[in-house]
């Protein structure tokens, strides 16, 4: 009952409104005399010249004053590329801007109605238009095309000896899984296989580089190294975005995606630059993916190649940590199972193979 009052009173408000503009314009129409210019042009069109230069003002102060609280420091070889191209763009469209600013705003004020001035008939220049095309059309190919080629080299084909390392997306988390040290490959995985008693990768572990994978839910990343991270969802899209990397790529159910980097900056070295002690590189998603959105997030440690393959050779593998799956592993495959799952020591080699 209370907002039908209230609908109805703002319906009665705007009507009177109207009603008085109505009124205001009639009567303005009936005391106009013929040739007599209104002074409220003239005001109005210098107003427009004052809205701009307030405007452009406010802009470029703004941008300016602010510039530190919207730019990250880069941390990747391909982020400083990105990041050139980014601000190549923006000076392009902030000059075009300013210039179409100016003039649109100018000429309000310039060609104002004024008696006994009357517009000039004017109906085409092929050098005015050809110019204003074929300007725009060679600054835009060469925007989009350095940025198509960028594109390429970012998504292409990555290094044999890349590092390989699946980021897997669900409601409302981030888990990794890193090939294990002894195959250093990836082992198969199907959406089939995945269940609610923890092979939550779907691994297939008829196939043996599966044995040795690792899951973890923090990022470890070497510095200096090409990373290959390959993307899958497990109900929804989300999006990886790990910004300092200048990295974004969505990940879609049904549909693996991927993204080459190579990190230039560890965790120590960031602290130092930004004079942040408690800086720490993170993975988010950036799709809204559901009322959970907010805190999907995965902390990322970026290391020195030493150090991040000491820590790789530290974890415990995805099979060990399960071993009820063991059975899932074929019989003539299950000793070396063990053995590559850490599980049981290595009988033929000795010490060796097993801390290796
Ligand atoms: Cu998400």
């Amino acid at each position: 009952m209370m907002s039908l009052i209230v609908f109805l009173s703002v319906v009665l408000v705007l009507g009177i409104l109207y009603m008085i503009f109505r009124v205001s314009s009639l009567v303005g129409v009936a005391k106009a005399k013929e040739g007599k210019p209104d002074s409220a042009n003239t005001v109005n069109a210098a107003l427009f010249v004052v809205f701009m230069i307030l405007s452009l003002v406010g802009f470029f102060w703004y941008s300016f004053t602010h510039f530190k609280s919207y730019t990250l420091p880069v941390a990747s070889e391909h982020g400083v590329r990105t990041d050139g191209l980014f601000w190549t763009t923006m000076w392009v469209t902030v000059v075009a801007f300013v210039i179409i600013s100016i003039v649109m705003f100018v000429f309000l004020y310039q060609y104002r109605y004024q008696p006994g001035r009357k517009a000039k008939f004017y109906p085409d220049n092929h050098y005015l238009e050809l110019t204003w095309t074929i300007i725009p059309a060679i600054v835009l190919a060469v925007l989009i095309f350095t940025g198509l080629k960028a594109w390429t080299d970012i998504t292409g084909k990555a290094a044999d000896d890349a590092e390989v390392i699946e980021i897997v997306a669900q409601q409302f988390a981030w888990t990794a899984r890193y090939p294990g040290v002894k195959d250093q490959t990836l082992g198969k995985v199907n959406y089939k296989l995945i269940d609610n008693f923890g092979n939550e990768f779907g691994l297939d572990l008829t196939d043996k580089n599966s044995f040795d994978d690792f899951k973890s839910l923090e990022l470890h990343l070497p510095k200096g190294k090409e990373i290959l991270l390959k993307i899958r969802a497990k109900d929804v899209l989300h999006s990886v975005f790990l910004p300092h990397f200048r990295v974004k790529m969505d990940a879609v159910p049904g549909m693996p995606t991927q993204f080459k980097f190579t990190v230039t900056k560890t965790t120590e070295e960031m602290r130092k630059e930004t004079g942040n002690p408690n800086f720490n590189y993170e993975l988010a998603c950036t799709e809204i993916c559901g009322r959970g959105h907010f805190s999907m997030r995965m902390p990322v440690i970026v290391e020195e190649e030493a150090a991040y393959n000491s820590w790789k050779a530290a974890q415990e593998t995805w099979l060990k940590q399960n071993p009820n799956y063991l059975k899932k592993v074929p019989d003539a495959l299950k000793e070396a199972a063990e053995i590559k799952a850490g599980i049981q020591k290595d009988p033929g080699a000795g010490v060796a193979a097993v801390t290796e």
